[in-house]
């Protein structure tokens, strides 16, 4: 496949791609492959004006009609599965299975949406007064903004959008300024989505390209009561209050500083696979990555070797060649960053293995690494920062109270796992006592969440759940109805209150 068919198959014209100001350059060998409109401020107002005159029709649309058009959208994803999965891999690096994966989880999203918009279930709850019912309903909110990162281009997307179109509000979507391209094609695929579907208001779902300032406008704007963001702590330090500030409602999904405890009854040929790909699928540049790995004394010895075994194999290159595991970092920003993480680490007493700069003759301009594994002194608690790369800390452990606590004590809380067999030790991580994070899983790695739990962690990955379980509920807004069908006005709490 190559870009230019992939560029057609997905509907993107000359128009889109050689039209503007921002050079769009591909991680895979440092090439520009286009230039896009960003829009300017009086543009991104004449869009949320347009978001807000789409939500005021959409929200009279019975759910699941909603539905209908995300049912849809889900057949265009199909359709187009292989050749946006392409433009993913080509545009954020990440290899081809990797780029199909994410548009699955789209897929995904959309089939449970399309479920949802039948079950937007509400209360009835039990009055304290003679002939009165309560209830609690769920009506649609208003657009939605949404603000998503270059290391899942489009899936977060399709998280937040699917949701809240069914629940009723229009989205307008600020991808990151390094992968607008995949964004466009998902604009493209909603539009063929919402011409077959017909009577589907104009500006129900719109891209807005730019860099900071973009997103900043769209998070002060009061005619969005929703902001979905998703990316570093940083940028959502300055998201989580501006929103409150106008008391908007946000949904922070932020950074990980994931970990895997691997206890004595572990399987380990299973741990090592989890881990490596966990570690070094997407290039460590997931947020929920594997970055940290507590190993028991009794199985150190051998596991750490077996996984440095398994790091050796590992090929780093193309990431549309079938047989690459790890593609490039996004940037020489996150290459830098990625070798001033390895320096520290070693100042701190940290054992590195691999972590150099990779096939550098052949693309001088882009930026692949061997993953590195850095073995840490013991108690170690230097690792407080994410960094988007793939970097495996490794620390050795003896008793488990104490690995949970270490593991703990970091200020993220996004993903984390345990290998073990021993009943009690599961039941203890997954337990009020145990991981402190949004996601706790057992014998399965820190990445990878399937779409059906609520994805998102406490801490300072900002608190927000978005895809599956109740997730929904961010997306909408709750009333709370009293119905009086007596005769009588009996006031709550046996207050008497009489002429
Ligand atoms: C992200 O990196 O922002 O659980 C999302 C996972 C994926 C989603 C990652 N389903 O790894």
């Amino acid at each position: 496949m190559n870009i230019e068919s992939v560029f057609t198959a997905l509907g993107l014209s000359e128009n889109d791609l050689n039209n503007g100001d921002l050079v769009v350059t591909s991680p895979v060998n440092g090439n520009a492959i286009a230039q896009v409109k960003t829009h300017s401020a009086a543009e991104v107002d004449t869009a949320i004006g347009k978001a807000k005159q789409a939500f005021e029709d959409w929200k009279n649309v019975p759910a699941p009609k909603r539905g209908e058009l995300v049912r849809v959208l889900g057949n265009k994803l199909r359709d187009h599965k292989e050749a946006l999965g392409a433009l993913v891999s080509m545009e954020c690096g990440k290899i081809y299975q990797e780029g199909l994966g994410e548009v699955q989880e789209m897929i995904d999203i959309c089939d449970l949406a399309v479920g949802l918009s039948r079950q937007l279930f509400g209360l009835t709850i039990a009055s304290e007064r003679p002939g009165h019912r309560m209830t609690e309903t769920w009506h649609p909110i208003g657009p939605v903004g949404i603000i998503s990162a270059f290391n899942f281009p489009v899936a977060v997307w399709c998280w937040n959008s699917a949701l809240a179109l069914v629940c009723g509000n229009s989205v307008i979507w600020k991808p990151s300024e390094k992968t607008p391209l995949t964004a466009l094609a998902c604009q493209k695929l909603f539009d063929l989505a919402a011409a077959e579907v017909g009577d589907i208001p104009d500006g129900l779902s719109q891209v807005i390209v730019g860099h900071a300032d973009v997103g900043e406008q769209l998070v002060n704007d009061t005619r969005v009561p929703v902001i979905s963001a998703t990316g570093s702590t940083a940028m959502g330090r300055k998201v989580g209050p501006a929103v409150a500030a106008r008391f908007g409602r946000s949904i922070l999904e932020l950074g990980g500083n994931n970990g895997i405890i691997v206890a004595p009854t572990a399987n380990l040929e299973m741990a090592v696979r989890a881990i490596l790909f966990g570690a070094v699928g997407t290039a460590g540049q997931r947020c929920t990555s594997t970055r940290r790995l507590f190993v028991h004394d009794d199985i150190y010895g051998e596991l750490v070797p077996a996984l440095k075994k398994a790091y050796s194999g590992i090929r780093v290159g193309d990431p549309m060649e079938q047989s690459t595991l790890v593609g490039p970092l996004i940037d020489k920003q996150a290459f830098d960053a990625m070798q001033s993480a390895l320096d520290m680490a070693m100042v701190n007493g940290g054992e590195v293995v691999g972590g150099s700069r990779a096939l550098e003759d052949t693309y001088p301009h882009a930026y692949y690494v061997n993953p590195a594994i850095v073995e840490m002194p013991e108690a170690d608690q230097t690792v407080q920062t994410e960094t988007f790369a793939p970097i495996l800390y490794v620390y050795r452990y003896t008793d488990l109270d104490r690995a949970i606590s270490l593991h703990n004590d970091v200020p993220q809380g996004l993903s984390s796992a345990i290998f073990t067999n021993d009943v009690r030790e599961a039941e203890k991580f997954t337990s009020a006592v145990g991981s402190d994070c949004g996601i706790a899983n057992v014998n399965i790695g820190t990445s990878g969440a399937e779409i059906g739990g609520a994805f998102g962690g406490e801490k300072e990955t900002g608190g927000g759940r978005e895809s599956g379980s109740d997730a929904w509920k961010g997306y909408m807004r709750r009333a709370t109805s009293t119905v009086n069908y007596s005769s009588d006005l009996p006031l709550a709490q046996g207050i008497e209150f009489n002429l």
